[in-house]
């Protein structure tokens, strides 16, 4: 099997971590795991430091406050490439993502460059958000169509797999991104590279641990960016 990786950001996913890790183990033994933890005061990072004393296919990158998501994956993906995986996973730390749906993303990477995992190709496929979240998601998958004209039905979403190649080819040290827009921009540069991209269905669950970090400011940046990066596009920029 080519070397893979999951990198998973947390801040405050205590109550997670442990759990998913494990899970993971269950059903990819080969798959290496990388958090990256933006010094959770709920110790997070303590509890990762010691599942990984004694397993070797567990890492763990600290940064010394909340930093962002986006720059949290950048950093991740770094690191992953810089240790030369081939294949580089991304999925949140509270079970919104279930760990038995990543092989198949890992699976299409046989004809893909980018596998997204989506909410949105087969009818509506969230369990547990207020009605209010899952319109306001919905409508921002529609709107980032319209706008940027890239053919993905859940841009959003934070599920996916990458071969290394591809993202060697993006520009990680140009995306100053957070939240929904980081995922925004991240599929949008791959996009434009001519990347392979598929998107495969999964079910997404709210989660039942921990607090969520959706703010206003996150909404707000991701409806500017999609402009932002049209704009970038037509002066040949990306
Ligand atoms: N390292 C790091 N991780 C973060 C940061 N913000 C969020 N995360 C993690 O990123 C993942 C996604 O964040 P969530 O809070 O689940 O965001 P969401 O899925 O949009 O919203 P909820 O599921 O409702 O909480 C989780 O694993 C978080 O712990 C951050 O600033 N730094
Ligand atoms: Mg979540």
């Amino acid at each position: 099997m080519e070397r893979a990786i999951v990198v998973i950001p947390t801040y405050n996913e205590r109550e997670n971590i442990g759990r998913l890790i494990e899970a993971l183990g269950r059903v990819l033994p080969q798959l290496d795991v990388l958090v990256v933890d933006d010094h959770s005061p709920d110790g997070t990072a303590e509890l990762v430091r010691s599942m990984a004393r004694d397993d070797t296919r567990i890492h763990l990158l600290e940064r010394e406050a909340k930093l962002g998501l986006g720059t949290a994956y950048c950093t991740g993906f770094r690191w992953a490439l810089d240790r030369g995986y081939h294949i580089i996973c991304q999925m949140d730390a509270d079970f919104s993502h279930n760990p038995e749906d990543l092989p198949r993303l890992i699976a299409a990477l046989d004809h893909a460059d980018l596998v997204i995992g989506s909410r949105y190709i087969s009818g509506v496929n969230v369990v547990n958000w207020p009605m209010r979240r899952l319109l306001l998601s919905y409508a921002a998958n529609v709107y980032t169509r319209l706008v940027t004209g890239m053919p993905i039905r859940d841009a959003t979403g934070g599920f996916k797999a990458f071969r290394a190649e591809l993202l060697h080819r993006i520009d990680l040290g140009a995306i100053h991104s957070n939240g929904y827009a980081f995922q925004i921009e991240m599929n949008f540069r791959a996009w434009k590279l001519g990347a392979r991209i598929e998107e495969l269905s999964i079910v997404f669950v709210d989660r039942t641990n921990g607090v969520s970090k959706m703010s206003r400011s996150i909404i707000y940046e991701a409806a500017w960016i999609v402009w932002k990066l049209k704009v970038l596009a037509l002066l040949g920029k990306l």
